[in-house]
């Protein structure tokens, strides 16, 4: 297997995931900072040109949500999802919350002429995309648990998937830890020996604080 990554994308959610369940896989450098999504050969395998993806017996899975659905399909005795019915929806509805409208917001950041070809229209879109963050932030604060994690006692696909958004918080400059709970769950994952392999092998310094690229 093979999981193609960024450091600090939210590829980084699907490489710890593969990380705590043990898996054996090659992590592909692909740095987005050089526009390595944009190669002839990545295009190839991921037409978007977005990572993560991973490769599996020669076939291509894209989109995070999936890549960490499979982890946890094909790893079932790591438990990586909660086992009760309804904190499984829960999870799966905050996984779909961050992928289709947080992530969005640091698109809307980060990639404005994606949104709109009109350059006078940046600003006020990057404007009204840290208010929109920060109400996003305040909902995800109101679906966490003061301690543990996501939905169970277990440390689980939804709390790996809040990881790179909070870094991404502390990158635009938002001040993430008015965000308690958040801030807790994210300082208590740091700590695990998978999260902190991840973090060394891409090159970051921490999760808590503006990342520094060691490499
Ligand atoms: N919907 C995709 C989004 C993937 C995505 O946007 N990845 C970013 C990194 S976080 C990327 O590859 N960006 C490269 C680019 O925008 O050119 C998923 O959930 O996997």
């Amino acid at each position: 297997m093979k999981l193609f990554y960024s450091p600090g994308a939210c590829s980084l959610a699907a490489h710890i995931a593969l990380e705590e369940v043990g898996a054996k896989f090659e992590a592909v450098l692909t740095a987005i900072g050089e526009n390595r999504q944009r190669s002839p050969g990545f295009l190839a395998l991921n037409p978007q040109g977005r990572v993560p993806i991973v490769i599996v017996e020669g076939c291509v899975l894209t989109e995070l949500s999936a890549i960490l659905l499979y982890v946890d399909r094909r790893w079932p005795e790591a438990k990586l999802m909660p086992d009760d019915p309804w904190d499984f929806a829960r999870a799966i509805s905050l996984m779909n919350f961050l992928a289709s409208t947080v992530h969005i917001r640091f698109a809307c950041i980060w990639h404005p002429e994606r949104f709109t070809p009109i350059k006078k229209g940046y600003s006020d879109m990057e404007l009204s995309a840290r208010a929109n963050l920060l109400r996003d932030f305040a909902i995800v604060e109101s679906r966490l648990p003061n301690t543990g994690w996501v939905g169970c006692e277990r440390f689980s696909l939804a709390d790996m998937n809040l990881l790179p958004l909070y870094r991404w918080g502390w990158r635009v400059g938002l001040h993430m830890e008015q965000f308690a709970r958040y801030t807790r769950l994210v300082d208590e994952a740091s700590r695990r020996p998978a999260v902190q392999r991840v973090l060394y092998r891409e090159g970051l310094a921490s999760l808590l604080a503006p990342a520094l690229v060691l490499s």
